[in-house]
């Protein structure tokens, strides 16, 4: 039977071969984003590089994303957020995030526009660094950095 994500009702695409076949990334944005073409794209590369994705949708509440987590550890947990709130809710998220029982080591990633404007990129991503995320992408290059992480990452697992 076809997988339907629960929020979104979108079925997931079926993995493509790749070193990964198997693993599972679970995409989601932050509580109060409600864009969703940035999470669509990401479910493509992270399809394209050869996850089973499950995107548990726009404005996904903290609770929701940690049940789905705990009940099936994701190989890697990638949230996307543009609407300017994402450094706030981005910290808050990773910080219960990292203190779940099976969670700690889990891979996750923050991407998009992470705050309205004039912040220094350098200081956001070197905050949410420290506060637990694998990577923080963002900027004009974001999703192409993230594509080389996927791909150096795959070539390392091989
Ligand atoms: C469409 C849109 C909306 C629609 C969304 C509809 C929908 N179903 O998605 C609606 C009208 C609902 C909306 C609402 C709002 N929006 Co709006 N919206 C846009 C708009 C025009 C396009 C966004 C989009 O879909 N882009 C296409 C997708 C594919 O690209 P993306 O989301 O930018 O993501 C790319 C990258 O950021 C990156 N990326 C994203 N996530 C991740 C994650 C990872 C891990 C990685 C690696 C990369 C990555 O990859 C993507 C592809 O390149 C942008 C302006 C713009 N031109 O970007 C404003 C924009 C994002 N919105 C903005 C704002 C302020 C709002 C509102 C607050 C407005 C308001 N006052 O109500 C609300 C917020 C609602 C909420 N609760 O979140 C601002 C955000 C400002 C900021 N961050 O500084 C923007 C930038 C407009 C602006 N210039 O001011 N919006």
């Amino acid at each position: 039977m076809t997988e339907v994500t629960a929020r979104t009702g979108v079925p997931p695409s079926p993995p493509r071969p790749s070193g990964r076949t198997g693993q599972t990334a679970v995409v989601a944005s932050t509580p109060s984003d409600s864009h969703t073409w940035g999470l669509v794209v990401l479910q493509c590369v992270l399809e394209e590089a050869g996850f089973f994705v499950r995107n548990l949708g726009a404005c996904c509440p903290a609770a929701l994303l940690l049940s789905e987590c705990r009940a099936a550890p994701p190989d890697l947990v990638a949230i996307s957020t543009v609407n300017g709130h994402g450094r706030v809710e981005g910290a808050d998220l990773i910080s219960v995030f990292r203190r779940v029982p099976g969670l700690s080591d889990v891979p996750v990633v923050i991407g998009g526009m992470l705050t309205t404007g004039g912040a220094d990129h350098r200081e956001v991503v070197a905050e949410l660094t420290a506060l637990g995320y694998t990577g923080v992408y963002v900027g004009d290059e974001a999703l192409q950095r993230f594509r080389v992480h996927l791909a150096s990452a795959d070539s390392h697992a091989r």
